[in-house]
């Protein structure tokens, strides 16, 4: 059995790390359009590379919930039969020990040079304008898809999507695009559709199936039900 699931900042809401919508539209005090886009990077860089430390920062303070512990159990059970698809930022997928997953937009653990383009894993902060670990140029900033920039490895995504078998969407308002399209997409190719959410998204009507609740305790429930 071909499983995609697309996860979003619902499933790392119960370790702690803050959702984007839940808090009436501002993200840790910020509008979006100030922190997570070009033109707000170049505007004021401080600000933005503040906001991506503090997150990063954070990392240190937050752990797997069992709804990630879930998903690693389901890849030992299906293998390459499932690929994760995160717009999360946070490590949490990878420390609960899931190995196939897609950042699509980006990581908050990897820097981004502006210079030379490429991607380094970072742990500390960017601001100050530390060095570019390959061109030395003082040009990196976070490695995540701002809005307006162009998510990664889309063309993998979307053959894993005409390809599966069901589609399970976890956590994420279906706000953003192109994530939020998945679904169509996958139930174009014939994907049966599952959307475990704390509650309906803006996206529900695309699902065949619908179970609301928190991560943590209906995420361990659905893979127990398909795999036993
Ligand atoms: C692109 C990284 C072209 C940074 C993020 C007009 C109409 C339609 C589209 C557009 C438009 N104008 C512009 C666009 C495109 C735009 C877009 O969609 N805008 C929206 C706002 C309208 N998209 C882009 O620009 C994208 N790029 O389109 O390029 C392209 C496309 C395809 C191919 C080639 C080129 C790039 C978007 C990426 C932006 N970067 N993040 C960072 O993280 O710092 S977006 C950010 O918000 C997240 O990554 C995530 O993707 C997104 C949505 O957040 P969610 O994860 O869904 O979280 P949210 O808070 O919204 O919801 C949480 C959900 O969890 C809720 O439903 C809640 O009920 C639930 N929940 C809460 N607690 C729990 C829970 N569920 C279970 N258990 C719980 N305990």
């Amino acid at each position: 059995m071909k499983v995609v699931v697309l996860t979003g900042a619902g499933i790392s809401a119960e370790s702690g790390v803050s959702t984007f919508r839940d808090n009436g539209g501002l993200w840790e005090d910020h509008r979006i359009e100030d922190v997570a886009t070009p033109e707000g990077f170049e505007r004021d860089p401080e600000t933005v590379q503040r906001f991506y430390d503090a997150r990063r920062a954070a990392l240190a303070d937050v752990v797997p919930n069992p709804a990630h512990h879930a998903l690693a159990e389901l890849e030992l059970a299906l293998g390459d039969g499932l690929l994760v698809v995160t717009q999360n930022v946070d490590d949490l997928h990878e420390r609960a020990g899931s190995k196939r997953v897609i950042h699509m937009h980006g990581e908050l653990l990897q820097a981004l040079c502006a210079a030379c383009e490429t991607r380094s894993p970072w742990a500390g902060d960017l601001l100050g304008g530390p060095a570019c670990p390959a061109c030395d140029a003082a040009a990196l900033r976070p490695d995540v898809v701002w809005f307006g920039e162009i998510p990664y490895e889309m063309d993998r995504i979307q053959s894993a999507l005409a390809g599966a078998d069901l589609f399970v969407s976890i956590g994420t308002s279906g706000a953003v695009y192109p994530a939020a399209g998945f679904v169509q997409l996958a139930r174009a190719f014939g994907a049966r559709t599952l959307e475990l959410n704390l509650e309906p998204s803006d996206g529900s009507h695309f699902f065949h199936e619908a179970r609301h609740g928190r991560a943590g305790e209906i995420v361990p429930g659905w893979v127990a039900d398909l795999v036993g």
